[in-house]
């Protein structure tokens, strides 16, 4: 194979991350197409975490008081570079994160989406008139930036979910401060070298409006800790949630989670087998398993069971796996070792309470010994035992058999998580029922679409372990702001509200 490394840096290089960079410490990152490591870099120490949140207050202070519109300038601009580049940082992307090369595409064009969506946005940061009870009275809310903004990101999503924040967190007038995975900081410092191309473009953006902080979990405690953040919008496992919700909770900080999925489909008599086929395809093998939206169990009802699942075993055997880089690989690379490990351990665990598995298997080991290509498996259950319950951050999909539609629905929302679901039925009546408060208890609910592959226009997040917060489109943009309510008299008696009297 041919060297990742080179090609990174060469890419680096055109998007202005010099080559000095990349040898700059002793954390190494790995391209998990071949295991080789591409760059080795220094982590933040506290003393600069420190002075960047110092510098991020500051520029806050500055940013805050530029007219929204002009900050989405910014944004448009930012938008603008990621367009001349798409294809350099999506292929950075593949050979980082080992995502195949449209999903790497994919990716780039989602953080434009979203930072056109927030340039729009910054001419309708509206707040609300309220009708007063008082005569001469005129009650008035309105959406004030709110402060530095945190944002700790996985290794799936290298680029995207940090887009989501930054783009709305800068139209609204915040200052942002990026950790991103420690598997995949060299996306984030290209991402940081765009910003700083658009921002030398504005000319007045105040300096540390938008900075990296590089490392491990040490290194984005500082934005858990430290009260000049206002807000910490956190990516990653449920576990990591659980560590850092109180800790935010404690110093009275907003959060934003976006934790563990267990994303599930429902297969209904009437569903249209091809359609359905393409996209459980594309929901359970898609990423190599490795969204938070990745489809993790089937529930298919027993007159279909017969007629799907044979031909689902077939798409299996017929994808392609292998490296992200060739056109027609559809399944690239797991992140690395410890996740081909918990995905073994969970098969083991599915075959010891029942499961009958079909794939899985590591393979081309011997050609790639530093490198985890795995065949996705599909597991047929006999129950939703405990290790479906749980997320494995890997192409597994555990199938099940139902009789009755309010069992399927039961056994849907029978998990921990809460993130995303999907119907597939041609059924009004099912489908409706699905979307209805006694359906799917999760954030986004699909009707004959899987449940991944979101687009940015609507909230995304979800319920019970995933964390409960939402990014990206919709209202979501009121996060990152806080809110004044404001009352005006412009009458020359003082009435109060509720009618108290107190007359002195
Ligand atoms: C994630 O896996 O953290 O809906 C984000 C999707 C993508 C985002 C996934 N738009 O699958």
């Amino acid at each position: 194979m041919d060297s990742v490394r080179e090609e990174a840096a060469g890419l680096l290089e055109g998007l202005g991350v010099a080559r000095t960079a990349l040898t700059s410490g002793l954390r190494e990152v790995r391209s998990p197409i071949n295991g080789e490591a591409i760059a080795s870099l220094s982590d933040t120490s506290p003393a600069a975490a420190t002075q960047t949140i110092d510098n991020a207050w500051r520029a806050f202070q500055a940013w805050r008081k530029i007219p929204p519109p002009h900050r989405g300038e910014l944004v448009r601009l930012f938008a603008e570079q990621l367009r001349a580049e798409k294809e350099p940082l999506g292929r950075l992307v593949t050979l980082e994160a080992g995502k195949i090369l449209s999903e790497g595409q994919g990716e780039v064009q989602e953080m434009i989406d979203i930072c056109v969506y927030a340039a729009g946005l910054s001419r309708q940061l509206c707040g609300l008139t309220i009708a007063s009870e008082r005569p001469d009275h005129r009650l008035t809310e309105t959406w004030h930036p709110l402060g530095v903004v945190g944002v700790i990101s996985a290794f799936n999503f290298p680029v995207a979910v940090w887009a989501w924040n930054a783009a709305l967190a800068l139209v609204c007038g915040n200052s942002v401060i990026w950790k991103p995975s420690e598997k995949t900081p060299l996306c984030a410092l290209a991402v940081q070298s765009l910003f700083e191309r658009a921002a030398t473009q504005f000319g007045d953006a105040p300096h540390g409006l938008s900075t990296l902080l590089l490392g491990g979990r040490e290194v984005g405690e500082n934005l858990i800790d430290d009260a000049r953040v206002a807000l910490v919008s956190a990516t990653g496992s449920t576990a990591m949630g659980r560590a850092v919700a109180p800790r935010l909770a404690a110093r009275f900080a907003r959060a934003i989670l976006e934790l563990g999925g267990n994303n599930a489909g429902i297969v209904c008599p009437s569903a249209d087998i091809n359609l359905a086929l393409r996209a459980i395809a594309f929901g359970a093998m898609g990423t190599a398993g490795q969204r938070c939206t990745t489809l993790r169990r089937l529930i298919v009802h027993e007159d279909v069971y017969d007629a799907l699942i044979p031909r689902l075993k077939a798409v299996y055997r017929s994808v392609r796996i292998g490296d992200p880089r060739e056109c027609e690989t559809l399944v690239g690379p797991l992140i690395g070792a410890a996740s081909f490990e918990l995905m073994r351990l969970a098969l083991a665990e599915a075959a010891s309470s029942g499961g009958v598995v079909t794939g899985g298997e590591r393979f081309d080991a011997d050609q790639h010994p530093n490198a985890y290509y795995v065949r996705p498996a599909l597991v047929e259950m006999p129950a939703q035992t405990e290790v479906v319950r749980r997320e494995t951050f890997a192409p597994i999909l555990y199938v099940m058999k139902y009789a009755h539609f309010e069992d399927a629905v039961q056994i849907h929302n029978d998990v921990p998580q809460g993130l995303s679901s999907s119907i597939f039925t041609l059924n009004l009546r099912e489908a409706e029922r699905f979307l209805s408060a006694e359906g799917s208890d999760c954030g986004i609910v699909n009707v004959n679409i899987g449940p991944s592959g979101a687009e940015i226009g609507g909230a995304f997040g979800g319920e019970k372990e995933t964390g409960g917060g939402r990014e990206s489109g919709s209202d979501v943009w009121k996060s990152y702001m806080r809110r004044s309510t404001g009352t005006v008299n412009y009458g020359s008696s003082l009435p109060l509200a509720q009618g108290v009297r107190f007359d002195v």
